[in-house]
């Protein structure tokens, strides 16, 4: 279980796998991605891509006491924590990191993109249990916190929890489903009113995550804001190596920021997961869309209507009333 002498190593096992999983997933096309069209499971919407068979099997899916998860509201900010994460996870060294694709490195638990339509295309929560072979492994999950597998809590293993101005994160989740599905499938104005709603996958929003918030003091949970990353990213470096029990050089946090700006990750093809979603579009990005769109707060300025916002901010206000949690809006 524990790290090898020379690191935080990748067996020949997970390349085989990494490899067989892009060639069965290279048959996937926008059209047969369901990302918005939902079944209710335990009461909660989840997309029929986050299949039944794969929540069931949750239940019961082993966790290992040294397990880190990275769990999030869709486009809340993941893919960037996860990034530092796991720069963190191996201790700073950028050149390992890049050996294998973030996707690969950090498991999406309960996605199988193509995986309503086609019925061999592996899953994470499979092949999990096998892979990695290293330790600790490194999970995402876009769950709320009632459907994570039970032992994440039984064991109380590492969460880093990430939110974000939810005006910015209906915007991403639109240019997400424009990115993955057929041009004009879904209209922002059905986005924006299944966000408000709690009807698009994993449910409202901010049940979502006052799930967190409530637990945001327990030792075994870091929660984070988008926000205050952008505001301070060494900060953010130190207060997730701090909460994994690692200490670092100087030299080795300016390593890690560096590798994570959001330039860097757009550049470099083992971060920005246009490397992997362009397979679904026959090998090349949909002229000017990008999984690694602006990285910015305050982008919904250019794309809610003023009704829109106002909407979203008396929402904001009623259901997070007394909850002491808060956005600049
Ligand atoms: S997902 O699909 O739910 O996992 O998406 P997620 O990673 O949570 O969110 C994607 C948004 O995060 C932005 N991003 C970053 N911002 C700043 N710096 C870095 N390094 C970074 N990496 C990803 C990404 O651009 C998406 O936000 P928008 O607003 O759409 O640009």
């Amino acid at each position: 279980m524990g790290q090898t002498l020379s690191g935080y190593m990748f067996s020949v096992a997970e390349l085989y796998f990494g490899w067989r999983m892009r060639s069965i997933m290279s048959k996937v096309r926008p059209e047969d991605i369901r990302l918005y069209e939902t079944y209710d499971y335990e009461g909660i919407p989840l997309a029929l891509d986050t299949l039944k068979t794969t929540m069931d099997e949750l239940n019961t899916f082993h966790i290992r006491d040294d397990d880190v998860f990275i769990v999030t509201y869709p486009k809340a900010g993941t893919t960037w924590t996860q990034e530092i994460t796991s720069a963190i996870l191996h201790d700073g060294d950028i050149a390992q990191v890049n050996k294998r694709h973030t996707m690969q490195r950090v498991p999406f638990i309960e996605m199988t993109v193509g995986g309503a339509v086609y019925d061999d295309i592996p899953r994470a929560v499979q092949m999990l249990p096998k892979l990695p072979t290293t330790s600790p492994r490194f999970i995402k999950s876009h769950l709320p916190g009632q459907l994570l597998p039970p032992q994440v809590w039984e064991k109380k293993i590492k969460m880093i929890y990430v939110i974000r101005n939810p005006k910015d994160v209906v915007v991403s989740l639109f240019h997400h489903g424009a990115l993955m599905t057929p041009p004009g499938k879904f209209s922002f104005d059905f986005v924006f009113d299944g966000f408000l709603d709690g009807t698009l996958p994993y449910g409202n929003w901010w049940e979502h995550y006052l799930y967190f918030w409530e637990r945001r003091n327990e030792d075994h949970i870091l929660f984070l804001r988008f926000e205050d990353m952008k505001k301070d990213l060494r900060g953010t470096v130190l207060k997730i190596s701090e909460f994994l029990g690692k200490s670092f050089s100087d030299e080795t946090i300016d390593a890690i920021m560096d590798h994570c700006s959001f330039q860097n990750m757009k550049n470099n093809p083992m971060t920005n997961p246009d490397t992997l979603i362009q397979i679904i579009h026959g090998g090349k990005m949909p002229e000017g869309q990008s999984f690694m769109r602006k990285g910015q707060s305050g982008s919904w300025k250019a794309k809610l209507s003023q009704t829109q916002s106002e909407a979203l901010e008396a929402q904001v206000k009623e259901v997070l009333a007394g909850t002491g949690l808060s956005f600049d809006m």
